[in-house]
């Protein structure tokens, strides 16, 4: 609420930081880094957690990995010769997130354990006040939000969960003491995190019951060691894996028509799916229960070359009667049918992302963001809200990658972000704040590319707000978001000016 928030106007003085960035995830490090290359310091990270890597450091199940190619997945400005993977495993990842850290010496600008209570912007003196959990407020120009967009995991609503007589644990949230050897083992649904975790664990539980509500669309994921005289290559001529970070990024883009128009594209993907399926699983009943029932792309596509074949495993049964309730140590299906449980896998996935922020972010008059995103989150290019001067956002509304690589939107932000800070020094004592035509013009057009894709087809998935709208993804080719966002236009802004009396 608002008066969580420091009422007290706060002047700009020495302790006011050129720039807040909340979160050191891909997002956060990635802007960090390039204001360390342009010799800048004036900046800190603020990080909930104790060390950074964001999601990489936060999902630690078993077989999390990423489901982009390694090359692609990494900045394009900090590329690693020696990843050992075509797909990079989580630590992997994490490591190299901590790697970039060090490498741009950001540890001495990161306050970990800082987690943001509320922001409110002070119109008397056009600076935010950034109030923590514990810890004193600070003050910022500007506020980059670099929390990313699945942060907050989504636990399902089923009778008796929270009694279930056994260990319960979500995906995001899983506990490495536990061991699931021997067990009696469920897991709740069939999404990307689901397809990873089910594999690795299959060979070691007693037995594992998949409840799957809707089935995925799977196709092979063709992962492997990267070579040593791959890697030898890659170190020694920089181009080669550059070439390759290439090949990874058209290879994925080249999708990307098949999810904007209903194409024969669209029906050659999914004839892809049902021959990898008929492949894989040569039990006709099972296979019928894993045929998807909705258009390509609709949901998130999967890729996997385990999923499958470890569904076909003896101790493993698919069902797909629909959950009624959890009763004791039992989960109990629509048609009465009982799965006695020692554990309980949620792989349910994360509250909508950026359908609000996760703390009160107080704008202009008070505005809160929360209430101004109550029915959609919108942005401008997905970085700016009219009536927040100064705040940024990284993965803001409609920036997701529906099948590429988020660190190529990130890095597209971080350029638009450096401009914008290069402006805000030619106007000291001042701040910008996008105008509401611009950035109603803009998601008009966002709407209308969406409106002919196949995330608006009818299926139902956490791409959409309940009333159908789809706030996540970027409707068109990810070039497209480089490209407008390649240049920052001072003309799409408003200049505030500093208000003798804060509202
Ligand atoms: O979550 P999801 P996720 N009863 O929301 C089911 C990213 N990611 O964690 O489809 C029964 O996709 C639900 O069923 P349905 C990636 O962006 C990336 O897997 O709604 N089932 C679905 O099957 C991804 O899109 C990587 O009918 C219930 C599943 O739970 C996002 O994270 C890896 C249920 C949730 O799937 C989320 O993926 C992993 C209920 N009450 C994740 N409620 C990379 O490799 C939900 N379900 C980069």
């Amino acid at each position: 609420s608002e008066q969580a928030v420091s009422e007290h106007p706060v002047s700009v003085d020495n302790e006011t930081l050129g720039v807040a960035i909340i979160g050191a995830g891909f997002g956060g490090l990635g802007l960090a880094a390039r204001l360390r290359q342009r010799g800048e310091n004036d900046f800190a990270i603020f990080e909930q957690a104790g060390d950074v890597g964001g999601v990489w450091r936060d999902n630690t199940y078993p077989g999390a990995a990423c489901d982009v190619p390694s090359h692609l997945y990494s900045f394009s400005f900090e590329p690693n010769p020696d990843w050992q993977r075509v797909y990079s495993g989580r630590q992997d990842i994490h490591r190299y997130l901590q790697h970039c850290a060090e490498k741009y010496q950001l540890h001495s600008r990161i306050a970990f354990h800082h987690r943001v209570k509320a922001m409110r912007f002070c119109e008397h003196s056009q600076i935010w006040c950034i109030d923590f959990e514990g810890q004193p407020s600070r003050y910022a120009r500007a506020v980059v939000v670099a929390i990313g967009a699945l942060n907050i995991p989504q636990y399902p609503a089923i009778p008796g969960l929270e009694d279930f007589d056994g260990k319960v644990m979500h995906t995001a949230e899983w506990d490495g003491n536990y061991s699931l050897a021997g067990k009696r083992v469920g897991v709740i649904g069939t999404g990307a995190s689901a397809i990873q975790v089910i594999p690795s664990i299959q060979p070691e539980v007693a037995s594992l019951s998949v409840f799957q509500r809707t089935p995925p669309w799977v196709l092979p994921k063709r992962d492997g060691a990267v070579s040593e005289s791959a890697r030898r290559r890659f170190r020694r001529h920089p181009l080669a894996q550059r070439l390759a970070r290439l090949g990874q990024y058209a290879l994925m883009e080249s999708v990307v028509p098949a999810f904007l128009w209903d194409s024969i594209l669209t029906r050659l993907g999914e004839s892809a799916g049902r021959r990898y399926l008929k492949r894989q699983v040569r039990d006709p009943a099972l296979r019928a229960k894993l045929t998807p029932n909705y258009g390509m792309g609709c949901k998130r596509v999967l890729l996997s070359d385990d999923y499958y074949r470890a569904l076909s495993c003896d101790n493993v049964q698919v069902v797909t009667d629909g959950i009624a309730r959890i009763e004791g140590d039992s989960v109990v299906t629509a048609t009465g049918e009982r799965q006695q449980l020692d554990a309980l896998i949620l792989a349910t996935g994360f509250k909508v992302p950026v359908a609000g922020a996760p703390m009160p972010i107080i704008g202009l008059g008070g505005r809160q963001l929360n209430d101004d995103w109550a029915e959609g989150s919108e942005a401008y290019k997905g970085l700016t809200v009219s009536g927040y001067p100064n705040l940024l956002y990284m993965m803001g509304p409609n920036t997701g990658p529906g099948n590429t690589s988020v660190v190529f939107y990130i890095e597209s932000q971080i350029r638009y972000i450096l401009q914008y800070l290069d402006q805000l020094k030619r106007i000291p004592g001042k701040a910008l704040d996008v105008q509401e035509t611009v950035q109603e013009r803009f998601n008009e057009r966002v709407q209308r590319r969406m409106a002919n894709s196949i995330w608006t087809s009818g299926c139902n998935s956490w791409y959409l707000t309940e009333s159908g709208k789809n706030t996540t993804l970027w409707p068109s080719f990810s070039w497209h978001y480089r490209l407008i966002t390649r240049r920052f236009s001072l003309g799409d802004y408003r200049v505030c000016a500093p208000h003798s009396q804060d509202t």
